[in-house]
C-alpha cells in the first residue's frame, strides 16, 4: 500500500516537472508576409515582449512569397517549434499552409490576413486575429469626407484614388468601407477612380496612383485611400509628383506605424492627412500569448477575433497612440 502511494506521488511529481518542463521549451514562429513593413516590425516587437514575459522563444520568419513560406514552416519543424502565427504572402496558399503545419506537427493560427480554401471562403477551422475591416475603412472614409466639407470642396470636383489590392479580402473590405462613406456623403460614384497595386508596399502604390492622376490631370482636389498607410502614402507621393500639394489631397491610412508617424512628425503638413491606428500590440503580444496557451495548457484560441481601429490626426497621434497603449 505503501509502495503503491509513494509510486503515485512520484508518478504526479513526474507529470508536474514534465509540464513545467514542456513551459520552458516552448518554441512559436511568427512568420510576416513583409517583413521590412513598420506593422509587421511592431508585431513582432509586441510578440517578443509576450516571448521575454513567458519564457518562450519567439523564432521570427519573413517569408515574401509561397515558397519561403513552405520552407519556413519545414524549417520550424526541424527546430522544434511547437505551433506558429502567420501572416501570409497569399491568401490562397491557405490549404497549403494547414496540410504543411500538419505534416509537422504544428499548431496553427493567422494574423491580419485570413487564408482561404480552393473556393475562396475563409478556413473557418484556423484561429485568426484580424481588423473589422469594414468598420476602419468606414472610419477612414468619414475622416477623409468631413476634412472635405471642412475645406468647402465641391465632391462634384473631387476625385477619389481607391488604391486596391482586390485578391485579398481584408482589402476589399477596407476600401469598399471607405467608399460607402463616401457615398454615403454624396460623393459621386464616377469619380472614383481604381489604382490597382501590384503589391502592398508604397512603391507600388505610387505607380498605380500616378496612372490615375495622369489620365484625370483636369481633376484638381483628390483624396485616396487604400488598405494600409503605404498605399496612401504612395497615392500621396505621386499627388506631389504632379504638383498636388496638402491643400489638394487628403490621404486617410490604416496602421498607425511609423510609415504613418514619420509623416505627421515633418514640419510642414503632406497630404497624408491622417490614418486609422490598429493595435499591432493585440496582433503581436495578444496572438503569440494565445498560442502559448494553447501549446502549454491546451487552451485553444477564438476562431475570430477582430479588432477596432481609431483615427489619428497630425496634431492628436500621440494622445491616440498612447490609449491604445503602444507609445
Ligand atoms: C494587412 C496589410 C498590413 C496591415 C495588416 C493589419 O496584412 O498588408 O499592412 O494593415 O493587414
Amino acid at each position: 500500500m505503501r509502495f503503491l502511494k509513494t509510486a503515485a506521488m512520484a508518478a504526479i511529481a513526474g507529470t508536474l516537472l514534465a509540464g513545467s518542463a514542456l513551459a520552458d521549451d516552448v518554441k512559436i514562429g511568427f512568420l510576416v508576409k513583409q517583413p521590412e513593413e513598420p506593422w509587421f516590425q511592431d508585431e513582432w516587437k509586441f510578440a517578443d515582449i509576450a516571448a521575454s514575459e513567458k519564457g518562450f522563444t519567439l523564432v521570427k520568419i519573413g517569408a515574401e512569397d509561397g515558397e519561403k513560406v513552405m520552407s519556413a514552416i519545414d524549417n520550424l519543424g526541424v527546430q522544434g517549434v511547437q505551433g506558429f502565427v502567420i501572416c501570409t504572402p497569399d491568401v490562397k496558399l491557405g490549404p497549403g499552409i494547414v496540410a504543411k503545419a500538419a505534416a509537422n506537427g504544428l499548431k496553427l493560427m493567422t494574423v491580419d490576413d485570413r487564408l482561404v480554401g480552393s473556393d475562396g471562403e475563409p478556413l473557418a477551422d484556423v484561429p485568426h486575429m484580424g481588423i473589422s475591416a469594414v468598420k476602419i475603412g468606414e472610419t477612414a472614409g468619414e475622416a477623409i469626407v468631413a476634412e472635405i466639407e471642412n475645406r468647402g470642396w465641391d465632391m462634384t470636383e473631387v476625385g477619389a484614388i481607391r488604391v486596391s489590392y482586390d485578391q485579398l479580402p481584408t482589402a476589399v473590405d477596407r476600401v469598399e468601407g471607405a467608399i460607402a462613406k463616401l457615398k454615403e456623403a454624396g460623393f459621386p460614384e464616377a469619380n472614383i477612380f481604381d489604382a490597382p497595386q501590384a503589391r502592398t508596399d508604397t512603391e507600388a502604390a505610387l505607380n498605380a496612383a500616378t496612372v490615375v492622376l495622369n489620365k484625370n490631370a483636369d481633376i484638381k482636389h483628390w483624396v485616396a485611400f487604400g488598405l494600409n498607410d503605404e498605399a496612401v502614402l504612395g497615392a500621396v507621393r505621386a499627388a506631389e509628383g504632379v504638383g498636388i500639394g496638402a491643400d489638394a489631397m487628403i490621404g486617410v491610412g490604416i496602421g498607425g506605424a511609423d510609415s504613418a508617424i514619420n509623416e505627421f512628425r515633418k514640419p510642414e503638413p503632406t497630404g497624408f492627412f491622417g490614418t486609422v491606428i490598429i493595435s499591432p500590440k493585440r496582433h503581436g503580444y495578444e496572438t503569440a500569448l494565445n498560442m502559448y496557451d494553447w501549446i502549454v495548457d491546451d487552451k485553444e484560441p477564438e476562431k475570430l477575433i477582430l479588432t477596432s481601429g481609431a483615427l489619428a490626426l497630425r496634431d492628436n497621434y500621440q494622445d491616440v497612440r498612447k490609449d491604445l497603449g503602444i507609445e
